[in-house]
């Protein structure tokens, strides 16, 4: 663990450990811990690890996270970070293929845990056939940045810089869309290793799997990730999916029914602004896609 004392290896006091056998993320990336030095005697041995070992005392309250599940025997809460401000969302024109979906899932997971997403479209310089000022429009409606970058042309890359200064960031989306060639753009001393595939849930990974922050030089931190080729959804029933849509949101209060899904009920007030253009059709398709998804996942609403 990088501390204020430089890289300690930090233990979990017992408490913590007896914890952490029964939940997941009892200390994670970005969260602020107490810390206690090593000794308990007075041994030349003892003295050493003083200087290198840590127990972990106890974990502040977290003011802002990025979950995902954890799935095994039973659903798990895995946080991937936590205290982090803004979630960099690293898509790219081609290369993988741009996935409109995965950003709207992360668009979610960030509004639930409190942070800030912005999204980036990298690769621009490959020839392409999306639409980049619509998806513009798209995000703008809802408030949401977005950034096209080039990190082999250098475009956009000061902006990205902009966005990451001064602040706490994590950079999230599919692997091979440009997160480590861009992070390496702007901050040179970085030098992470580019053009991995690497993946943090799936079986038989072969290379990192670790999530590290790292400080940079113009202030500020950032979180890199491997890739997720798909991103489960945290404690989100079906029903309450349309308010973290916030155009959704905005008209489903209107909707005849109080539970209404915006599927195929009468009296829906948000397919009513999808007729009058009020709401992106790609947008409300994602929404439909992730309510069937949660439903299927409900074995009461199936
Ligand atoms: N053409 C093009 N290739 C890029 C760009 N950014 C990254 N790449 C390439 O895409 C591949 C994956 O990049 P990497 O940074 O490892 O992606 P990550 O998995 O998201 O960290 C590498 O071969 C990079 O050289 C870009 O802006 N344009
Ligand atoms: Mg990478
Ligand atoms: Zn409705």
């Amino acid at each position: 663990m990088q501390t204020e004392y430089g890289r300690l290896q930090c233990t979990l006091r017992e408490s913590l450990r007896s914890e952490a056998e029964s939940r997941h993320s009892v200390v994670v990336v970005g969260d602020n811990v107490e810390l206690e030095p090593v000794v308990d005697t007075d041994s030349q041995e003892e003295l050493a690890r003083k200087k290198t070992h840590a127990v972990i005392l106890g974990v502040d309250p977290r003011h802002s996270k990025f979950s995902r599940p954890k799935r095994g025997k039973e659903e798990i809460e895995q946080i991937v970070a936590a205290n982090i401000e803004q979630m960099l969302i690293i898509s790219s024109v081609k290369q993988p293929q741009f996935k409109m979906g995965l950003i709207d899932r992360f668009l979610i997971a960030a509004h639930q845990g409190s942070l800030e997403p912005i999204i980036i479209l990298n690769k621009i310089d490959l020839e392409h056939a999306l639409d980049i000022n619509r998806l513009e429009q798209v995000y703008e409606s809802i408030n949401v940045r977005m950034i096209a970058t080039s990190a082999t042309e250098r475009i956009g890359v000061e902006r990205f810089g902009e966005v990451l200064k001064d602040k706490r960031s994590i950079v999230v989306g599919q692997s091979g869309t440009g997160k480590s060639s861009l992070l390496n753009c702007v901050e040179k001393g970085l030098k992470l290793r580019v053009g991995e595939i690497s993946s943090y849930s799936q079986k038989g990974t072969h290379t990192t799997t670790a999530v590290e922050m790292y400080p940079l030089s113009f202030g500020g931190y950032v979180v890199d990730t491997p890739g997720l080729k798909y991103l489960g959804l945290w404690d989100i029933e079906a029903e309450d999916l349309g308010y973290l849509y916030p155009e959704i949101a905005r008209y489903s209060e209107k909707c005849k029914f109080r539970n209404c899904l915006h599927k195929t009920e009468p009296g829906c007030a948000v397919k009513q602004a999808l007729e009058d253009r009020e709401i992106y059709p790609e947008r409300y398709e994602s929404y439909l896609k992730i309510v069937e998804e949660l439903q299927a996942e409900d074995p009461y609403k199936k």
